[in-house]
């Protein structure tokens, strides 16, 4: 039973929940999280329903821009959101314009650039939207059941975890991300730290909780001290919105 399913849920008018929140900002991105039999169901090259594609949308924050004051100012998230992020939905949906003008004009010159480009501002839009959900006011204290059980099978205990996190996310070269991911063929929890947005992959993986330290991230409140800006960040951390992501994900 996979819960992501595009269309599930369908609350009342005016009534968005966290989750349906996350589902209308990722949208059809989530496909990377379900059954296999659902994954090869995918249209052909003519893509017939391609034309009801909406283009990607800046989601609001789901929490008030001071909320996360005791960890980030409203100042920092308020650029963060409203201009970092923002450029990437940008990016992403100009990239995808050109891809597809380049497909009416069959004209494939510029497509190792325009991919690029493509995983670039996708990967942005995408970590930047479980950012902002894997960080809530009410977050902090310790996993959930299913999270912990996982936690404990890939990392020994809670504690290792939160360490081997915290250390490949300092550690990320350069601009980066600390990702909790978890790897549905291996059925495990792994670490990576991305660089940029797409690069140190771990293909197939399906991010749950992550951590942006690109310094646009952090340097307002915390100049070159990234290492405290992570360590605090477990004070904020969703485990909530980490157990339902591994919840609909586990096969
Ligand atoms: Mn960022």
């Amino acid at each position: 039973m996979n819960y992501d399913s595009p269309g599930r849920q369908q609350p009342p008018a005016g009534q968005m929940t966290r989750r349906t929140w996350f589902q209308a900002s990722v949208g059809a991105l989530t496909l990377a999280a379900l059954p296999k039999t659902e994954v090869v169901a995918q249209p052909n090259s003519e893509q017939p329903h391609a034309k009801t594609l909406k283009p990607y949308e800046l989601a609001p924050l789901p929490y008030a821009t001071n909320a996360l004051e005791g960890f980030l100012s409203a100042e920092i998230l308020e650029l963060h959101h409203g201009k970092h992020h923002a450029g990437y939905v940008k990016g992403l949906n100009s990239t995808l314009d050109a891809i597809e003008e380049a497909r009416k004009q069959n004209n494939y010159v510029a497509i190792k650039a325009l991919e690029r480009e493509l995983a670039f501002h996708g990967s942005g839009h995408i970590l930047h939207t479980l950012y902002w959900n894997s960080m809530s006011p009410n977050g902090g204290g310790e996993p959930g059941p299913v999270l912990t059980e996982h936690l404990k099978q890939s990392f020994g205990t809670i504690d290792g975890f939160r360490k081997h996190f915290a250390a490949a996310t300092k550690a990320a070269e350069a601009s980066g991300w600390g990702i909790l991911a978890y790897e549905p063929f291996g059925g495990r929890l792994i670490v990576t730290a991305a660089e940029s947005h797409q690069q140190m992959a771990f293909q197939g993986a399906v991010p749950l909780l992550v951590c942006d330290v690109w310094e646009h991230a952090y340097y307002l409140r915390y100049q070159n001290r990234r290492s405290d800006y992570v360590d605090k960040f477990f004070e904020v951390i969703d485990w909530k919105f980490g157990e339902q992501r591994l919840s609909a994900n586990i096969r």
